[in-house]
């Protein structure tokens, strides 16, 4: 590039940095007692998954631990928490549920 005199000049791109907020995995932890049917249920309900996604999940949690049911902004994540947190509670179960930042 030339800038009329004969003078070389150096074009500079700039890439402005976009700023994306947080995201948080909603992680289902296994427990000996919660019945299966019932984390289908709360996969279904809570996580928009169908039938065969839900019970895929739950034995993923049932045989290694737990596992990532969705991902998530830091409020939306924290109300999935909160939600099967109290599903599991007034159904008297002990299915325990966290969030952890990606
Ligand atoms: N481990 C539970 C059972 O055998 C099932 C379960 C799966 C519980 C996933 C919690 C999460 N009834």
């Amino acid at each position: 590039k030339e800038d009329g005199d004969g003078h070389a000049e150096v074009v500079v791109k700039t890439r402005p940095k976009t700023q994306r907020p947080p995201l948080y995995k909603v992680l289902m932890l296994n427990d000996d007692y919660t019945p299966m049917e019932f984390v289908v249920h709360v996969l279904e309900r809570f996580f928009g998954m169908n039938h065969s996604q839900a019970f895929e999940i739950m034995l993923t949690v049932h045989k290694k631990g737990l596992a990532v049911v969705g991902v998530f902004s830091h409020e939306i994540a924290e109300t999935k928490v909160t939600q099967v947190m109290d599903f599991a509670r007034q159904h008297q179960h002990p299915l325990q549920c966290t969030m952890e930042r990606e």
